[in-house]
């Protein structure tokens, strides 16, 4: 067995090849039924080959519920290893270069060693996440009851500096975004002073909007509930979309998907704060009850195709400032966390390519002449086209795998890291 088993691009190929006759035929025949709609695939695979999102550090491992956590062979024990995985993701699907990192959980003893690690992967790093929702060891105070809208000052200030540090980090790794993510709210009614509370995040997120450097971006990212159960501080895209603007050009929201109740309609929110020139990014995953998790486009797909309808159509337009950063974030509890982001990139890639090939013309039309089914009939054509030969060909083209899932387990990549990474004692439990 080789030391730090890597998957070849010999092997990938070679797996390749066994796919390219289908792949081939089935790529001719899309490129027909397209250009008998005046859509030239060349200009889709194009497209395709550059949509990007980053892997969380987070997501690499095996996560869990607060109930359990079951432990997969071979998970990575440190965040060299986790980056050891996420190259591989991006190895087979070439659309994952990023990498985004959440501290303290992957905290780098030497940020530049880090950088220059990742590097050597064909790695960089996205946003930065900050952590302030669980104590650490160590630290002076406890955020049981809230860290950026903590009534004690001196909590406030810890979770403020914990927050710089982050962005501290950041800077040493090549990161361009920090992410703030809070826990803060109450279960009880009456447990906290909604305007009170609101005010001191502000407060806090000052401070750490004024550490920003001059190229950085702030995202701060909402959710309805959990873990307070009653009410949170920054609960819904309203509240986070008038905090960016208290605070600055800098300051953006991101979008969780799973961070919303059931039948929200979430593209609807994506259309607004791109009007308003305030989104700032993703955290993609799916969910059927609440924020569950799990992976990019298993439980509503539809949607997830309405999200980048809205996010194609906008880049499409030239609305003004249009970058948002895309990025998973998902809990593996019953999956090899490496197929779970593959396929969700795949998924991801596949939204993107569908909303390009909606007719646009055609669906302006009939929004202007009150033709609702003509309007729907527009998004279901494109939805319901299948474009895996489009982005199996941008996948091989760039180096990748044609079928990213047969060719990692065809690998053998976790049996040979089960026995590389012998498990680690003490891997704490579940993550929110
Ligand atoms: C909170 O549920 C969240 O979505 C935030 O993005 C955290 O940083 C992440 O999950 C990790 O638990
Ligand atoms: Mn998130």
């Amino acid at each position: 067995m080789t030391a730090h088993f890597e998957i070849s691009d010999g092997f990938i190929a070679e797996q390749n090849q066994d796919a390219q006759t289908w792949l081939t035929e089935d790529y001719e025949h899309l490129g027909k039924q397209l250009q008998r709609r005046g859509v030239d695939i060349e200009s889709l695979t194009e497209r395709a080959q550059s949509f990007r999102v980053a892997v969380p550090s987070w997501g690499v491992g095996t996560g869990g519920t607060r109930f359990a956590r079951f432990p997969g062979a071979g998970e990575p024990r440190g965040i060299y290893e986790k980056l050891a995985d996420c190259a591989t993701i991006n190895k087979l699907v070439r659309a994952t270069p990023t990498v985004s990192l959440h501290i303290p959980w992957d905290k780098p003893a030497d940020a530049g060693e880090l950088r220059a690690f990742a590097a050597a992967l064909g790695l960089g790093f996205d946003a930065m996440n900050s952590n302030t929702f669980q104590d650490q060891p160590g630290q002076p105070y406890s955020y049981k009851f809230g860290s950026l809208t903590h009534p004690d000052r001196a909590v406030r200030e810890q979770a403020i500096a914990h927050n710089l540090e982050c962005i501290e980090i950041g800077q040493q790794l090549g990161s361009k975004a920090h992410t703030v993510w809070i826990g803060d709210g109450g279960n009880f009614p009456g447990q906290q002073h909604f305007r009170r509370a609101l005010e001191r995040y502000l407060e806090s997120m000052r401070e750490i909007y004024a550490a920003l450097p001059a190229d950085w971006r702030v995202f701060m990212e909402h959710k309805f509930y959990e873990p307070a159960f009653y009410s949170t501080v920054i609960n819904d895209w309203g509240t986070s979309y008038y905090c960016a603007t208290q605070l600055g050009p800098k300051a953006q929201c991101l979008v969780d998907l799973g961070h919303h109740a059931p039948n929200v309609n979430i593209e609807m929110i994506v259309a607004r704060l791109l009007q308003f020139g305030k989104l700032g990014g993703f955290h993609f995953n799916d969910s059927k009850y609440g924020d569950d998790d799990l992976d990019a486009g298993s439980i509503k797909p539809f949607q997830l195709f309405l999200v980048f309808n809205e996010l194609v159509d906008a880049e499409i337009n030239g609305v003004a400032d249009f970058n948002p950063a895309y990025m998973l974030d998902q809990s593996h509890n019953v999956t090899d966390p490496i197929e779970s982001l593959m396929l969700s990139a795949v998924e991801l890639q596949r939204a993107y390519v569908q909303a390009h090939l909606v007719d646009r013309a055609a669906l302006a039309e009939a929004q202007d002449k009150g033709d609702a089914i003509g309007a729907l009939a527009a998004l279901k054509r494109a939805f319901t086209t299948d474009v895996t030969p489009i982005i199996a060909t941008a996948r091989a083209r760039a180096g990748g795998a044609v079928d990213p899932l047969a060719t990692y387990r065809a690998s053998g990549y976790r049996q040979y890291k089960a026995e590389e990474r012998p498990a680690a004692q003490g891997i704490s439990a579940g993550i929110v």
